[in-house]
Order: structure tokens, then sequence, then C-alpha cells
């Protein structure tokens, strides 16, 4: 096949008339073609300018993931969207923001197939205003590993690979991670030392023959890159649009060259990835048909009174909003009765997502319901097309419960990977790191270990009658049904059919502000290698310690006491902070 680089032999005409509007007192720029390409080498001596007075930023949207948020981000900084639908829309942008989300393969594949191969790689050798965020970093190297190899747009060299998770990382690279600044570059100017969000499972890597373009490095099991830089050309590894207001600070420094904004001091200095503390909303319909955020104890979400209502601790969309300004990492939603409404009936859930990113610059998590589902009028839906709406709403990642169970239990029984579950083919086209599974087991104690066909563990506090062991029960319908697969045999089905982080709940536990199941939390993510998120009986900021010192885990999330307002988050993060634990601030 023909290379992508060899196509972009000259600059379309369009492309000339639209640099022929640049003023003549920006830097003459000549860019420089990777070696591998070099049989096609060409420079283009161009007048460009940063400088513009148009708010139109034009949007490289092709269609997979969550681009809502980047587009939110966007519009909160004064700025509107043109939609890029063809190669002159390319060439005519004042400013072009590429926020890659998917598949290296499918992302190459749809800009060879709309023909925007040239007209991309014309506009980022003449220095035109570019910013690529993850996959539009990715894309800009010469080939990807991520679906054996597969070419990119070859103007960096370099290879995209996967992290190694032999040198015990876990993959995929999730969270907020520190940067190291190799190079001045204006939009990085607010970071200072603080996180910014990380979530992919693959990475380009410094060498010789790129370092020049190398803007900043983080550190994840080896030094991968960050961000480069040549003039006005930008790509970034994390989401700035997810990384609270340190990311907008970088959009709006992209977006506005020109202006200078006081650089913000960290309280702390970043110097690795940050235990993540999440504030989590358990959502469901009251019985006046309201949305309402609600919180159970081991599960029962109803008041124990006459009436018997179910609980109602506030508005899902103000709620998240406030834990966002609070400092929450990330926000998740639990759809607790998808298991029985299908979600995409269930509109107000759609609309609490889309009103929650317009507002929420932190990851947003989406559960509850995600399953193939036939209506009453016989349509069928694919569990891929829920998880696309949620995605279209503004999720970051989908939570799937009860059918990753099913989808484990048959994985186990068969030893093999059909690719139709919902995990299975929700990881395919949108990237295991969009994939959590979200376990709810249930402590079965044994006198013996060997009292179950499941891993068994020692736990600190002995049963009702004096057990010593337990094993973890999973269970589907939101706790109502009891399965025969334990938390440890779930947990490692689930890595292998493409899960990318573990929402580790208690069914114990939850609502009992006791502290986390340290004994279930230590033997989950001691067994995959995954992010695991403890969950379930968070009571006082000493829980959040005690789970973060004793196990692997990678964040802690809580519910009961952040609606209650017994403990803000940030009191979690300045006791984490006080504890010698690494936390954004
Ligand atoms: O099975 O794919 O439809 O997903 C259903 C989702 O809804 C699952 O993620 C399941 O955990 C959740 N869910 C179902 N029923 C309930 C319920 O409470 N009745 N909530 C429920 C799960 C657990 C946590 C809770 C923590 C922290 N709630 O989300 O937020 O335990 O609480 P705490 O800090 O107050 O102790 P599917």
């Amino acid at each position: 096949m023909e290379s992508a680089m060899l196509r972009c032999s000259s600059p379309p005409p369009q492309f000339l008339a639209a640099a022929a509007n640049y003023s003549p007192d920006s830097q003459l720029f000549r860019c420089h073609k990777p070696s591998l390409n070099s049989k096609s080498s060409r420079s283009f001596s161009i007048r460009a300018s940063a400088s513009s007075n148009s708010s139109v930023v034009s949007l490289l949207d092709y269609g997979a993931g969550n681009v809502r948020s980047v587009r939110n981000a966007i519009h909160s900084l004064g700025f509107s969207i043109k939609d890029v639908e063809s190669p002159e829309d390319i060439l005519n942008a004042e400013r072009l923001v590429f926020p890659g989300v998917g598949a290296f393969a499918a992302a190459m594949d749809f800009i060879n197939q709309n023909g925007m191969t040239e007209a991309l790689c014309s506009y980022i050798e003449n220095d035109r205003p570019f910013l690529g965020i993850c996959l539009g970093l990715q894309l800009l190297f010469e080939s990807s590993e991520e679906k054996g190899t597969v070419k990119g747009l070859g103007l960096i060299p370099g290879v995209v690979g996967r992290f190694d998770s032999s040198s015990g990382c876990r993959v995929p690279h999730i969270g907020w991670n520190a940067l190291q600044i190799a190079k001045e570059t204006n939009i990085l100017d607010d970071i200072g030392d603080r996180h910014v969000y990380f979530v992919h499972s693959y990475r380009a890597m410094p060498s010789e023959e790129n370092k020049d373009w190398i803007s900043s490095t983080c550190h994840y099991g080896d030094n991968f890159i960050a961000s480069i830089r040549r003039g006005n050309v930008h790509a970034v590894q994390f989401h700035p649009e997810k990384s609270g207001d340190v990311g907008l600070s970088i959009l709006k420094r992209f977006l506005y060259p020109e202006s200078s904004t006081t650089k913000k001091l960290a309280k702390r200095k970043a110097s690795k990835l940050a235990k993540r503390v999440i504030a989590c909303l358990d959502v469901r319909a009251n019985d006046n048909g309201d949305l309402v955020v609600t919180k159970g104890d081991q599960y029962d979400v109803r008041e124990h009174t006459k009436e018997n209502e179910v609980r109602n601790l506030g508005k899902p969309v103000e709620l998240a909003g406030q834990y966002y300004k609070d400092g929450a990492d990330e926000v998740s939603f639990l759809n607790i009765t998808g298991f029985r409404d299908f979600p995409l009936g269930d509109l107000p859930m759609l609309q609490v997502l889309r009103y929650t990113s317009e507002n929420v610059f932190v990851p947003l998590t989406v559960g509850g319901g995600i399953r193939d589902f036939t209506d009453a009028n016989g349509r069928h839906y694919s569990s891929l097309e829920v998880a696309s709406e949620y995605f279209r709403s503004g999720a970051d990642k989908i939570s799937i419960g009860s059918d990753a169970v099913y989808a484990a239990e048959e994985y186990l029984k068969t030893g093999v990977k059909t690719g139709k579950s919902s995990l299975e083919q929700i990881s395919r086209v949108y990237g295991n790191q969009a994939v959590v599974v979200s376990i709810d087991p249930r402590r079965v104690y044994l006198v013996h270990p060997d009292d179950s066909a499941f891993k068994a563990v020692r736990v600190k506090n002995p049963g009702p009658n004096g057990e010593e062991y337990a094993w973890y029960q999973c269970t589907v319908n939101g706790g109502r049904e009891g399965r025969q697969i334990g938390a440890y045999e779930l947990a490692r089905a689930v890595e292998e059919l493409g899960a990318g982080e573990i929402l580790l709940n208690c069914i114990d536990c939850d609502g009992q502000g006791k502290g986390f199941d340290i004994d279930l939390v230590k033997l989950i993510s001691d067994a995959v290698n995954i992010p695991v998120v403890a969950s379930s009986g968070a009571g006082a900021v000493e829980h959040f310690s005690e789970v973060f010192n004793q196990t692997n885990a990678s964040a802690a999330l809580a519910a009961g006491i952040f609606h209650r307002k017994e403990v803000p988050v940030q009191a979690v993060k300045e006791h984490l902070l006080k504890e010698g634990i690494e936390v954004r601030t």
C-alpha cells in the first residue's frame, strides 16, 4: 500500500490560497521530514502566522468516542466550532484541533478514506496552528503497533508501541500524572508542577531522531512522549479537556497564543502518577419519576419508613458540578436500575451526562444497563449502540456490571473468547481504557479456604461464627442475584476479555462507613494488571490512606460521605498529602 506520506507530495492550491492570507511579520518556517519518508522530502517556505481575529476552531471529529468534552471546553473559552467535513476545511482552518480517540487503525482509515491525509500533512508541515490530543498526537508518528503495524502520518520519527506491563506498571495508564518539561512551550506555561489526565495503553518514545519535537515527557514504567511542539504545531498525549482548570488553561493558551496569564504555582510538586479520589453518584428514578441521586446501605436504597420511598440525596447534575469544584478526580454515575430499565429509554440519564459535561472537565464514567436489548416494538439495540450513545452524551468510560458477569462465566466455561460480549465489542471499538467492569461481590465466610471452589482469603474480621476465611461471590442485578463465580475469577477473566479498569464494590461494606474491604481490594488489585478502583465503606479520611497504603488500588471511590457532606473531597486530599501519598491538588 502506498504510504500516507508519499501521497503528501505538494501543497494543494486551496492551501496556498489560505496561506496567502498570512501576516508578513510572522516567522519563516521550514519543515523537516523524517528520514523514513525522505524519498518524498519537500520543504515549503511560507509565511505563517499564529494570530487570528476569528474565534472559530476547526474540529476534526471522526465520530469515535467522547469528543463532547473537547467541544464543551472550546465553547467555554468563547470559541465556536466548525466541524471538518472535507480536506478543504482542513486547509482553510485558522486553527485545527484533532482530538483523536479510539483505535489508531480506524482513525487512519477515516483520514485516508476521506482524502484528508494530504491536507493534514500540508497543514502541519506549513506550521499552521494545530493541536492534536491523545491519538491526535500518536497519528503524527510513522506507525503504531496497536493492531499489527499501521502507518501513521509519518511527520515525526518513531513508532507508537504498547506500555510494557512486565515493568510492573498497570496498563492502561489511567490517571493524573506529572510532566517533565523538555523545552519552552507557551501552551504548557500555566501547568507549573501540577498533574494532567492521561488515559491510554500506547505511547511514543523519545529518541535521538525525534528529540527536537519533544516539549515534555512523562514517566510511567519508562519515559514516554507527553507532548510535542514545533512552531505552531502542538500535540499532547494527555487530555487537556479532562485535566480540570490546568487543562482549560492549556487550551486557552493554544486558542489565545498572545494572551499571558499568571502562572499558578501548585501547592505541592507533582512527581508521579497520583492516586485518584472519585465521587460516585448512584442514580435512579424516584417514585415520582424524577432522576435523583440516591444511596443505599448494603444496596438497599429505600427509607425504612412507612412510605418506604427511595432516598433522595440531591440532583445529579448539581452534585457532579459541586464535586468537580471540590477537586474530585473523576465523577461516576451508576444508573442502578439500568438492569431492568432500558438505558436508551432513560433519556434523562443521557441529559444528565450532556448537562454535566458542559461544566465538569474531569473524566465521567457511566454505568447501568449496558447490554443488548430488544424493545417492545421488536427493535434490537446492541450494547455497542447503548455505549455509543453514552459516549456521545459525554461519558469517557462506560461501566458494565451484570453483563460482564455473564460474559466471564461463559468464557470460563468454554475457554473461548467469542468477541460477541458487550465487554469485548465495546473495548474493541473504543479501546479497553474506555471500559470499566463494576463488580458487586458479597462475602461468603468459610471455615477452611478449600471449602469453596473459588479463591478464598483469610479475613481480618472473622465471620459471625468465627470463620477466618471468605470468598467473594459476584452478584448481578444490583446485588439481587448471587452467581457461581468469585470476584477473583471474574476480575481475571474480564481483564482477558478486554476490561481496562475494575470498579470493585463490596455489598457488605456499602454505606457502612467502616472502611474499604482491605482483604478484597488487596486480593483483586494483586490479581490483575489493570487499575482497580476501591469502592464501598469510606467513612473517614483515614480509610483512604489505609486502602492506598495496604493495597495496590489506583483509586478510591466514595459516595455517602460526600453526599451527606460529612467529609469533603478536599479533606481527603489534604489527609493523603500529609500521609505522603501523591494526589492531584
Ligand atoms: O448491572 O450493568 O446494570 O450495572 C448496575 C450498576 O449499578 C453496577 O455498577 C452496580 O454496582 C450498581 N448498583 C446496582 N444497584 C445498586 C444499589 O446500590 N442498589 N449501586 C448499585 C452500587 C455501589 C457503589 C457505591 C459505593 C460507595 N453502589 O456505587 O457508590 O458502594 O458507597 P459508600 O461510599 O457510601 O459506601 P448493570
